[in-house]
């Protein structure tokens, strides 16, 4: 039913084998709480409810510490002696939002002991313990301690104040301005739940397009509202600064960052929102970025800028997370290159509490780009990760594409910045840059559409996100794994079907859309299927064929030496793999090199013949997610079934367009038959 797809991965489904059910209650047969703080209410009461609906039968709140058998939740302040003992030096290998997850014996009870130095490590601890259960896992001789490895997991909304999202393909902005802030929204509260079951600590509220109109007293109070919804959940409200605000909502001539009076604006800004917002956790800015007002527009640069407002937040706690997305008209030789020429020589130049917000890769968000070079190349200054979890270059919400796949191909790249080792991860967990201020944002997906974020399957980017985001290292296929227990089955003979078809389906939309190193091929403004053609766009890097280059003489985007030499942004080891032709990965063939229709790749075949059956290749892989899925109708709800039947069969519709487009145009240039195996165009 719709209400199952509302529940996200928080099913909590009736668990149907007698036995299993038998196995836990003898471990639990209440739940003792020690703390009576919002977090810990909120941790009874998932614990209580979660476990009564999977185990059938309702588990009590207790405050007898000395039965037998039950989980006690209490952050480190409020555990009694002798509790504080056992858990012991296991403490110390957390931090504050970490948490501990311990069977121990005090008085020869036995308990399972839920804890954190914070009320929030137990609340994290409570969702981590109960999916356990919800995967069938025991729950005897525990001891789980983990902690976030990034500091700042956070959702960026895309999202206007008039509710529409931009890039947003799951319905309208869950914020309903209009009615609050008297009206509480109980999607608020649910959307609040979800994050923290998956360890997003902050969110956006507001798009980084958006007008200033956010920063109005009318508005803050409204904004008021959601944070008081979010804290006890861990998490925090940014909100996005539009750098002309002291000018639009602010009646001053400039918004010139060196001057007294635009400063004193912010800073007081800062304090108006403080006082409202005590743990505010600070803004978001896009500036000079495609069209964007900046510091710039005044003769100054992004230090001026961000520095500025620092300054503002710093008395409160606060960070600015600055974007690094800029590139611009007047330098039409390499878009890929300018984010990392404009930003490395700043390296720390910036205050502490900025942390400049990049994307994965040097372009836009595309079905597959090389990790971006500045991971690795600022060592002075912290470096956020922007991912995009709403899928504005991957098929909206109608293609299935499981996106950790993606994230993790780009957390585990190797930027070799201080030799072998040095992957993007270990400079987004700071271990690289020894910087204090560490995170990820993620583009949100999520809408007011009945199951959040539009195709079922979608809901597993948002948690692949957030997963991921407190840990840069777990494997997609773990994630998978996880989230298709929680959200459909345990049973076997779905899951492994299922986890293969979301492991493939990343790769399957680039053959699809962009094989080789192939990218930014997309349709104009909307971005939703192909568009190779494109050519007479007013900027010349929003034109596909300024990407793909294809003429007679062959395609691709000569980024080596002998082309743009964005190749040398990345260190040695790097830029040599990617610079020579014999080394670079097939997969990223074609954005560093433009090579002729008849080179040969590894396989023997030609450039030509080797990208026709890669698009091929790709349409056969979607034929085959149906096929899969297909044979699942008997562990899956009507509903879900059906959606996602659907969902993929316009999916397949679409990789056959995809195909057929790409090939079709390509082809005046290459002046090619296709090969055998591909099927000719209907
Ligand atoms: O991906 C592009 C999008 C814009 C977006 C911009 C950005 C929010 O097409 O819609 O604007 O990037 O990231 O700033």
């Amino acid at each position: 039913s719709a209400q199952k797809d509302y529940k996200l991965w928080l099913q909590y489904e009736k668990k149907t084998s007698s036995q299993i059910i038998s196995g836990y209650i003898s471990n639990i047969k209440g739940i003792v709480v020690l703390e009576n703080t919002e977090t810990s209410k909120i941790a009874t009461n998932e614990l209580q409810t979660a476990l009564s609906d999977m185990l059938g039968s309702k588990i009590q709140v207790t405050v007898k510490t000395e039965e037998n058998n039950t989980i006690i939740l209490g952050s480190k302040s409020v555990l009694s002696p002798e509790i504080e003992k056992v858990i012991g030096s296991d403490f110390d290998l957390i931090n504050d939002e970490g948490f501990i997850i311990k069977t121990v014996s005090v008085k020869n009870k036995n308990h399972i002991i839920i804890t954190g130095k914070k009320d929030i490590g137990v609340l994290y601890g409570v969702y981590s313990f109960l999916r356990l259960i919800q995967m069938n896992k025991p729950v005897k001789n525990l001891r789980i301690v983990d902690a976030p490895k990034t500091n700042i997991r956070i959702l960026n909304h895309w999202d206007n104040l008039d509710r529409t999202v931009e890039r947003g393909y799951a319905g309208f902005s869950l914020w309903n301005w209009q009615k609050l802030p008297g009206f509480i929204d109980q999607r608020y509260i649910d959307y609040a739940r979800a994050n923290a079951s998956i360890g997003i600590n902050g969110t956006v509220l507001t798009n980084v397009n958006a007008n200033a109109l956010i920063l109005t007293p009318q508005y803050l109070e409204k904004v008021e509202a959601l944070a008081s919804v979010f804290r006890p959940y861990g998490i925090k409200v940014y909100l996005t600064a539009r750098f002309s605000a002291p000018i639009e909502i602010g009646g001053l001539k400039t918004a010139d960052p060196k001057e007294a009076d635009v400063a004193n604006w912010w800073k007081n800004k800062a304090k108006e929102i403080y006082n409202r917002i005590p743990d505010f956790g600070g803004f978001l800015v896009k500036a000079n970025s495609e069209g964007q007002p900046g510091p710039q527009n005044y003769g100054r640069d992004h230090v001026d800028g961000a520095n500025m407002l620092a300054d503002a937040v710093a008395p409160f706690g606060g960070v600015i997370m600055w974007r690094a997305f800029v590139y611009s008209e007047h330098d039409a030789n390499d878009r890929a290159k300018q984010a990392y020429a404009e930003f490395v020589p700043y390296d720390g130049k910036f205050k502490d509490n900025v942390i400049v917000q990049v994307k994965n890769g040097a372009i836009d968000f595309q079905p597959r780009e090389p990790f971006h070079p500045m991971f690795g190349a600022m060592p002075k200054t912290p470096l956020m990760m922007e991912f995009q979890i709403t899928q504005e270059y991957l098929g909206f919400s109608t293609h299935l594409v499981f996106l950790p796949k993606l994230f993790q191909e780009v957390l585990e790249a190797d930027t070799y910045q201080k030799g072998k080792g040095t992957t993007v991860s270990k400079v987004i967990d700071g271990s690289f840059t020894k910087t204090k201020l560490t995170g990820i944002a993620g583009v949100s997906n999520v809408g007011n559409d009945l199951n959040w974020t539009g195709h079922p399957f979608a809901q597993v980017n948002w948690y692949g996100f957030g997963r991921l985001a407190w840990n840069p290292n777990l494997d997609s296929e773990v994630i998978a794994d996880e989230w298709l227990r929680c959200t459909f089955s345990n049973d076997e003979n779905f899951i492994n079907p299922i986890k293969k078809m979301m492991i493939e389906s990343r790769e399957a939309a680039v053959n699809y859309m962009t094989p080789l190193g192939l990218h930014h091929i997309m349709d104009t403004g909307h971005h939703y299927g192909p568009g190779p053609w494109v050519s007479n766009l007013s900027r010349p890097e929003w034109n596909p064929v300024y990407y793909h280059k294809a003429d007679k003489n062959g395609i691709g985007f000569d980024r080596s030496k002998t082309g743009t030499n964005a190749t040398a942004q990345y260190a040695p080891e790097v830029e040599k793999l990617f610079d020579n032709v014999e080394t670079c990965p097939e997969k990223d063939l074609l954005w560093f090199h433009h090579l002729s229709w008849d080179y040969k790749l590894k396989n023997g075949q030609t450039l030509w013949n080797g990208m026709a059956l890669k698009y091929q290749e790709g349409v056969n892989q979607v034929k085959n997610m149906q096929n899969i899925w297909n044979k699942t109708e008997k562990y899956v709800d009507e509903e879900r079934f059906k959606e996602v039947q659907m969902l993929l069969e316009i999916q397949y519709k679409e990789a056959k367009w995809w195909r057929d487009a790409c090939l079709l145009y390509f082809q005046q240039y290459s002046g090619k038959e296709l090969p055998a195996g591909v099927e000719k165009p209907s």
